[in-house]
């Protein structure tokens, strides 16, 4: 399998799903239905719902993942795309552009991207909870809903991005740096491949293994962001490059230097392959994105 053509499928087919579960811009809340449709159609990579499908794939085969996992894949996205609008806003890192495009608050106002970003977090979890889409039982539905919830929240996703604000311009320990890593990106990717893991009906001792590879993945994910922040273009990015040490944040180049941080990222990917050494050949998905975000230009 070759990993380009594998993501090309997966986004096709995560966007696919996206037209039937999200709501048309049209009738009274258009206004604010196409706010939150600009940013999720604006281009994202879609990594954690590709992720989600893949750890389905790898525990009950590709036929369960999309036929009970795809409203959980769209839902990660959701919350994903939420948590981009928000991290744009001039209260938080004040950026212009994302993907290439103007960021969501520059072509519809502060209130409106605040809004888009509420309503796509709600959203998400009326996709995750509403027993129309897919064929999940109501007892995975509401592990999943819960393992989400909790990456998502204050000792999460959100709970990291505070921790990260309150450092900006300080100096602080290492440890301190792994835990904004771990909590504000790491978390949602560790869910995402867990809830994929717990739709497909995964025993304890795979949830295991499936926890320990999304740690690391997620640990290589934002080191690489590190490295492509420090090193790549604007252009490149589509987003500010160097923005980091504009604002003044630590980040892995920074204690490391670029050398050992790449050797630091390439552990990572490493150990979250070791940690798939029990899956058969159905994890070859998952065993091609834990390279591919090591090798991710963008
Ligand atoms: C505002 C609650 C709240 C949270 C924001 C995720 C996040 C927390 C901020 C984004 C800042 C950032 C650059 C984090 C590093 C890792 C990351 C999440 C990068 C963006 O994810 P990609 O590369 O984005 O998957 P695309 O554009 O492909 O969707």
């Amino acid at each position: 399998m070759e990993i380009k053509s594998y993501l090309t499928k997966q986004r096709g087919v995560v966007e696919q799903a996206f037209d039937s579960y999200i709501p048309a811009a049209e009738g009274v809340f258009r206004d604010h239905i196409e706010a939150l449709r600009y940013s999720l159609y604006a281009g994202g990579k879609r990594v954690r719902p590709i992720l989600c499908l893949a750890a389905a794939s790898a525990v009950g085969g590709d036929a369960v993942a999309e036929t009970d996992l795809l409203p959980v894949a769209c839902a990660l996205e959701c919350i994903h795309t939420y948590s981009l609008i928000h991290d744009d806003l001039p209260a938080m890192d004040n950026d212009e552009l994302r993907r290439g495009k103007p960021t969501n608050h520059m072509l519809y106002g502060e209130a409106g991207a605040i809004l888009a970003g509420d309503g796509l977090l709600t959203w998400a979890f009326d996709l995750l909870s509403n027993p129309a889409h897919g064929n999940l039982d109501a007892e995975k539905r509401l592990r999943i809903i819960h393992v989400i919830a909790r990456a998502a929240g204050p000792q999460g996703m959100v709970g990291g991005q505070a921790l990260d604000i309150a450092h900006e311009n300080t100096s602080f320990p290492f440890e301190t740096l792994q835990t904004i890593h771990r909590s504000k990106t790491g978390a949602l990717i560790t869910a995402s491949v867990l809830a994929g893991g717990i739709g497909a009906g995964a025993n304890e001792k795979q949830l295991d293994a499936l926890k320990r590879y999304g740690d690391q993945i997620g640990l290589a994910f934002q080191i690489v962001d590190d490295l492509l922040n420090a090193t790549a273009t604007t252009e490149q990015l589509g987003k500010a490059a160097g923005s980091d040490a504009e604002l003044g944040k630590a980040t892995y180049p920074a204690y490391f230097g670029v050398e050992e941080t790449r050797t630091r990222a390439q552990g990572a990917v490493k150990k979250a392959k070791a940690a798939l050494a029990g899956f058969d050949s159905k994890a070859e998905p998952l065993r091609l994105l834990a390279d591919y975000i090591y090798t991710r230009s963008h």
